[in-house]
């Protein structure tokens, strides 16, 4: 199982593999707000622990498990993004609410908070209602 500190690192450079083809040290290093020392230092582990294989002057390719574990930790902050939005939080506090508390809910966890989602956006007055409890709990 990847450390709470890989799984940022995967899940940034899934994002970036995505969203540009390809994930540089220097990129990784801005997203995270890390030194590149750092970034080189933790794609080697990931390349020994075979999440990733990283060749010096061709880049960074992420294997068939890093692939998979990158996509779920996406999917996972994506998730717990929307349930934070569902819920009323406000948009200034999402992102790092996610990034607090992503990786310390178990799998389980992860798909019961699904299933939450899915129940208020399958019917939209299901958050109407939820808003009335807030509205009346504010006053
Ligand atoms: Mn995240």
């Amino acid at each position: 199982m990847p450390t709470p500190s890989m799984e940022d690192y995967i899940e940034q450079i899934y994002l970036l593999i995505e969203e540009k083809g390809y994930a540089r040290v220097s990129d990784i290093a801005e997203a995270l707000s890390v030194h590149p020392s750092s970034v080189t230092k933790m794609v080697q582990k990931l390349d020994k622990d075979e999440y990733l294989v990283y060749e010096k002057y061709r880049g960074l390719v992420l294997t068939a498990k890093g692939k998979k574990i990158g996509k779920r930790l996406v999917y996972r902050h994506e998730l717990l993004e929307q349930m934070l939005k569902i819920i009323g939080v406000k948009d200034e506090h999402i992102y790092e609410d996610v990034e607090g508390i992503e990786h310390h809910l178990s799998w389980d966890a992860i798909d019961r908070i699904g299933d939450l989602v899915q129940y208020f956006e399958e019917d939209k007055s299901r958050i109407e209602a939820l808003r009335i409890v807030q509205k009346n709990n504010e006053e």
